[in-house]
């Protein structure tokens, strides 16, 4: 793919233009753009570009919720088609997604959610503002595997050891892996609630959910 349609991707994201995003996303299924590319080369460097500029008060919260939309525009166009593709593959596994209660960051989130139906999960995303119990219930009724919680807010982050709370009440913790992630997550915080897993960007999530399910030996 072009640079300047990867630059023409990332702007259209940095600019709050969600109705560019997605007629380019459109534009690079039609012209048989590798999905992933798009999304790590294209779309997401627009995104952390708007980090950068937000965290230096270059950039104020309604241009960010505009560029967010972008991206959430994008993501849907390429979404599906990753979800489509993955309709033809065997299940590596079941993955609960959400983000804690009181949060609605969903983009990172949302992105982990897509690359593990890229490589052959079965994905289920709760959305954003979760409440823990929550995660529990669905892991029940789809026989998960795996759930995933992500935080972005300091404040939000407890949520996560809520939620292995849950699934302990449950009386699910031997058989589903938790894992945590989001920008102010780290290892030790992971390790510290009990987490089986932490990753600190969507791509090592789904190494991640991989190793846990082969030390489980679990396949197909
Ligand atoms: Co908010 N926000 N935001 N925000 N926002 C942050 C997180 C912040 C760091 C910005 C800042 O001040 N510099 C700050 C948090 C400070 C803190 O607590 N430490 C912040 C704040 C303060 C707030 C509000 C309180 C602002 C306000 O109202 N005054 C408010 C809170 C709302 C709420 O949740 N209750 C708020 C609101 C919003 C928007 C709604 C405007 C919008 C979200 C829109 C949406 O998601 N639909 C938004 C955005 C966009 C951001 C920033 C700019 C970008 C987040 C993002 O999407 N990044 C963010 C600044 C930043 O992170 N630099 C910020 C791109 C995304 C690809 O990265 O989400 O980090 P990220 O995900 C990564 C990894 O973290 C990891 O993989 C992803 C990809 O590699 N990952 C996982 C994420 N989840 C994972 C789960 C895993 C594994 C890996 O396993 C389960």
């Amino acid at each position: 793919m072009h640079d300047e349609a990867l630059r023409a991707m990332g702007e259209s994201v940095i600019n709050g233009a969600p109705e560019t995003a997605a007629a380019l996303a459109q534009k690079a299924l039609m012209e048989g753009v590798e999905v992933l590319d798009a999304i790590n080369l294209g779309f997401v460097p627009g995104m952390q570009q708007v980090g950068e500029q937000f965290a230096k008060h270059a950039m104020f919260l309604p241009d960010m919720m505009a560029s967010a939309e972008a991206m959430r525009a994008a993501m849907q166009v390429l979404d599906s088609e990753l979800r489509k593709r993955g309709m033809d593959r065997p299940r590596a596994g079941t993955v609960i997604l959400g983000t804690t209660m009181g949060d609605i960051h969903e983009i990172g989130k949302t992105l982990v959610g897509t690359l593990l139906t890229a490589h052959g999960f079965k994905v289920f995303d709760l959305g954003v503002d979760v409440p823990s119990e929550k995660f529990a219930a669905k892991a029940i009724e789809v026989g998960a595997d795996v759930v995933g919680v992500s935080a972005l807010l300091t404040t939000t982050m407890r949520g996560q050891k809520s939620v292995i709370e849950a699934i302990e009440r449950a009386s699910l913790r031997h058989r589903v892996k938790v894992i945590v992630g989001g920008a102010p997550v780290t290892r030790r915080w992971a390790e510290d609630i009990g987490a089986d897993g932490y990753s600190k960007d969507a791509a090592g999530a789904v190494t991640l959910v991989q190793s846990l399910l082969q030390k489980e030996v679990r396949v197909g």
